[in-house]
């Protein structure tokens, strides 16, 4: 299977369940604006939206859209049951509403904060993350959304609330938020994904970003 990906974007959702699951997979970095392939290919070949994440299956098969490939790949092993429960149970419908609460009411918005063209936007954008950011805050079930068990909905949740100091959101507003972010990352398989993006601990040993990550802040016109 090959995973293609930017470091630190919703790419690292899947990447982090292949890795909760024991998954084998290789992933292949695409280059941004370019789409360029480290092969010299053409990742607009593979999904003409040019967004990451894309799952290639050893047979050739490609899959799009985060929240569908976490619960393809969830489904796919048995152990997959502890990241997406059964179907038909009220349970794994909880946790595709996660998915689809985090995919239309974080993700996007947020992706919208690091893009310098909607810089006339962003305050209000930001009110916006931030009016759910506290809704989340109350709602979460601690130290994982639904509680104890860790679901792939939580590593989608973990990579958008990753990229917070890099658009000007301060986690530390949501105490609950914070506990979730740090539970998340103390997760050897969450560990193991970050390591292997390239990713690396700020100084206050909680967010994990690219080195190009102060260039993201700059461009998108965050300031300190
Ligand atoms: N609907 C897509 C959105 C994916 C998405 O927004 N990917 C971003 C990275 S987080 C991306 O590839 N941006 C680069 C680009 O637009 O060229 C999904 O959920 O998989």
């Amino acid at each position: 299977m090959k995973l293609y990906m930017h470091p630190g974007a919703c790419s690292l959702s899947p990447h982090i369940v292949c890795r909760e699951l024991g998954l084998e997979v290789e992933t292949v970095p695409v280059e941004r604006g370019t789409y360029r392939l480290p092969d010299g290919g053409d990742y607009l070949g593979i999904n003409g939206t040019g967004y990451v994440p894309a799952l290639m299956l050893d047979d050739g098969a490609v899959l799009t859209e985060g929240p569908a490939i976490v619960q393809f790949l969830a489904a796919s092993v048995a152990s997959g049951r502890n990241l997406l429960p059964a179907v038909g149970s009220l349970e794994r419908s909880r946790v595709q509403s996660w998915l689809n609460f985090i995919t239309s009411e974080l993700h996007k918005p947020m992706v919208m904060l690091f893009n310098a063209a909607y810089a006339p936007a962003h305050d209000p954008i930001r009110g916006l993350v931030s009016r759910r950011l506290d809704w989340l805050n109350g709602r979460i079930g601690g130290p994982y959304l639904e509680g104890e068990g860790f679901s792939v909905a939580d590593a989608y949740l973990f990579v958008c609330l990753n990229w917070s100091p890099w658009i000007g959101i301060d986690l530390k507003t949501w105490p609950r938020l914070e506990a979730f972010f740090r539970a998340a990352a103390g997760r050897p398989a969450v560990q193991a994904a970050l390591q292997a993006e390239g990713l690396h601990a700020s100084p206050e040993n909680i967010f994990f970003a690219p080195r190009a990550g102060e260039d993201h802040r700059a461009a998108a016109g965050v300031r300190p």
